[in-house]
């Protein structure tokens, strides 16, 4: 691969941007579905015994962060394997370099990596996201946007389902790797699941998010995620014309993000927050 030339934040445009993303998502990529075939093991355990992180993790995020310093030196990094570079620029790169890291230890085909360029501080609260690419490297579906631009599906526009009622709502979601809190989430399902069409938990934030973008899905929710999880895929839905929000008036941050038709978002927040999502 031919790096992109260094470039400063004044000179790139959001596609140039967008452009490297998907140039170092592609070859990051490629990496990991080779390394799978190779066999994968746990590498260690974070929070939890079953919150795992393999070696291909670790080498997927340091092969994005070299290929992304080498084209802009200047540019912030935030990666979820411990990666953290302050900007010189304004931007910052946050980045997933395998997200869905059980489907990807189990071989199951539903992982992503998923890289976001934001300005401003490296916090949803705060930051504006720019670009956004979340690939699924084996079955190569590779959803971009970019702020303002629409959202895309192997360069095809895509767009959010019509809304339909909460009880025709397909919804994806996740589980915390804690078990005391997964306890919790499994009461608020059993409330949540003869309300609604049905449920989808499919291991892959960024993947889920754009599911929604892409009308495979009413809509998204979860708690417990990380900014790397959602920071590329809440654009992307955003764009596909989703409403992407945290709790109340809060952007998306650990405590809840859910993606939904702007129609029926609220009917569903409050839903969710009356079973105790
Ligand atoms: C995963 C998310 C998933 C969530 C998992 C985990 P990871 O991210 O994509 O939605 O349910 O608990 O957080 O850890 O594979 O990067």
């Amino acid at each position: 691969m031919t790096p992109t030339p260094p470039t400063s934040s004044a000179s790139a445009t959001d596609d140039d941007l967008l452009r490297l993303a998907i140039e170092v998502a592609r070859e990051a990529g490629a990496f990991v579905v080779d390394a799978r075939r190779s066999g994968v093991e746990v590498a260690d355990r974070k929070s939890s015994p079953v919150d795992v992180v393999t070696q291909v993790d670790r080498d997927s995020e340091a092969l994005i962060r070299a290929r992304l310093a080498e084209a802009r030196p200047l540019d912030g990094f935030f990666g979820e394997e411990g990666g953290r570079g302050a900007s010189e620029s304004g931007l910052t790169w946050v980045v997933d370099p395998i997200d869905g890291t059980v489907n990807f230890l189990y071989g199951i085909p539903h992982y992503a990596i998923s890289i976001a360029v934001v300005e401003g501080e490296p916090d949803p609260q705060s930051w504006e996201a720019v670009a956004g690419v979340v690939l699924n490297p084996v079955t190569g579906e590779l959803f971009t946007a970019r702020r303002g631009g629409g959202a895309r599906m192997n360069d095809r526009p895509i767009a959010i389902a019509d809304a339909v009622p909460l009880s025709e709502t397909l919804i994806g979601t996740g589980f915390a790797y804690s078990a005391q809190t997964r306890a919790e989430q499994g009461a608020a399902i059993a409330q949540l699941l003869p309300l609604v069409r049905d449920l989808r938990r499919m291991g892959t934030a960024s993947l889920d998010l754009c599911a929604v973008a892409a009308g495979r899905a009413n809509a998204y929710f979860e708690r417990t995620l990380s900014p790397w999880d959602h920071a590329a895929g809440a654009l992307i839905a955003r764009e596909a014309g989703a409403v992407v929000k945290g709790l109340g008036d809060r952007r998306p941050d650990r405590e809840f993000v859910l993606a939904a038709h702007p129609e029926t978002v609220g009917e569903l927040e409050q839903l969710l927050v009356d079973v105790g999502a």
